[in-house]
């Protein structure tokens, strides 16, 4: 295993994994958010916790920003604070989905004036990335209907193409949009960017600066999300992960805690595919910890991205290739199997420590004293998420 785990470990040492800010505030659900003692009150504070996960890890280097739940008055002063404190300002996500103007859609409504609206909010968003250096505009869209009638999806598409056509022009040359799709919720009827096939023609309208972004809580059941891996890196359109793990709905739990071998399974995609470590392709969480601490929540997400890539990493690729090639179906699947079922904790863990990072980063952060602090000095941390 040694010699195999030191083949892999130059891949494994330039993972990165973006954290969302919103992962720090407080939230839940439509039932409930609780509040939870040492919760972020400023976006400063939640760019020092999400600091704090890269201390402990050496996995998590940048923050996205959600506009406007991060709100302050500099952008390029808060890039300055995470520069002071080891980490980078990431992809900034456009929110128009908690106005009442937006009840009946944003770039996707029938009255050109709230498109220009929304429109106008992506342009303060790239004023934002201009001020934090970040590449990355996502956009997902709340807009759809309840109803069959209620509104025109066709002329919605259009409208839709037209209002991501303006906003992409105002891109700067090193700037990029992923378009996120999510087939239900808050819509129930019909959302207008439902599945990768919509945010691919959407984007592929457009031009090479727009990408597709793969959140892997936005799938029906049953859904082979890692087909759709494999072809959108095949057709160079997969910009970005959103990761998280589902039981449900769009659950947004710690990713790998309800299906590690889902996880598997994508990351084997993405190594095949060539996303790993390819620039193109940002791995990013987007979660909410309702009821667990959220620093170790994310210290937790980023290991279990990082052991299930070190698992994919080290799969036989050569003896798989001969397997399919022959079509040894259970040998093949066996290669498969034998991978993901690799434990490769003891090994990563004497690599963290020869990297100068914390054996066991979980154990350490409890070690460490941060939580109390922080549940001594804030008070009244503030809510991300719905109902923000
Ligand atoms: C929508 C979504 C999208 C939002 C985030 C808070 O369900 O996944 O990425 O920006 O949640
Ligand atoms: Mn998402
Ligand atoms: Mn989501």
């Amino acid at each position: 295993m040694s010699d195999r785990f030191d083949a892999i470990a130059p891949e494994l040492a330039k993972q990165a994994i973006e954290l969302p800010s919103w992962a720090f505030g407080n939230s839940g659900t439509r039932f409930k958010v609780f509040g939870t003692p040492g919760t972020p009150r400023t976006v400063e504070e939640k760019i020092a916790d999400a600091a704090t996960v890269h201390r402990f890890t050496g996995l998590a280097p940048a923050v996205a920003l959600h506009i406007p739940w991060d709100h302050v008055d500099d952008f390029a002063a808060l890039r300055g604070y995470a520069a002071e404190h080891g980490v980078q300002l990431g992809t900034v996500n456009s929110n128009t989905f908690q106005d009442d103007i937006y009840k009946f859609g944003s770039l996707t409504h029938s009255d050109p004036s709230v498109r220009q609206k929304a429109i106008d909010h992506h342009f303060r968003c790239i004023d934002v990335m201009d001020a934090t250096g970040s590449r990355d505009l996502k956009i997902w869209l709340a807009d759809g209907t309840n109803y069959p009638g209620q509104g025109d999806i066709r002329s919605r598409q259009d409208w839709l193409h037209e209002s991501l056509s303006t906003i992409y022009e105002r891109l700067g040359d090193d700037q990029r949009m992923v378009l996120e799709y999510k087939f239900f919720e808050p819509a129930f009827y019909h959302t207008d960017v439902p599945d990768w096939g919509t945010s691919y023609a959407q984007v592929s309208a457009l031009g090479d600066k727009a990408k597709v972004c793969l959140d892997t809580g936005h799938h029906a059941p049953g859904t082979n999300i890692e087909f759709i891996v494999a072809q959108l890196l095949r057709l160079g359109k997969l910009g970005s992960f959103d990761f998280n793990s589902r039981f449900y709905a769009d659950d947004d739990l710690i990713v790998g805690a309800a299906d590690p071998f889902q996880l598997f399974r994508i990351l084997m995609e993405v190594v095949r595919g060539g996303g790993f470590n390819n620039p193109d392709v940002a791995f990013m969480l987007d979660q909410c910890h309702n009821v667990e601490d959220k620093i170790p929540g994310q210290i937790r997400s980023v290991l279990n991205v990082q052991e299930m890539t070190a698992r994919a990493l080290l799969l036989d690729r050569d003896a798989l290739n001969a397997a399919q090639s022959e079509h040894d179906v259970l040998g093949a699947n066996g290669i498969v199997m034998d991978a993901f079922y690799t434990d490769v904790r003891a090994p990563l863990a004497d690599w963290r420590e020869s990297r100068g990072l914390p054996a066991d980063p979980m154990a350490a952060y409890a070690a460490s004293g941060y939580q109390r602090s922080i549940e001594n000095e804030r008070v009244g941390g503030t809510q991300a998420g719905w109902g923000a």
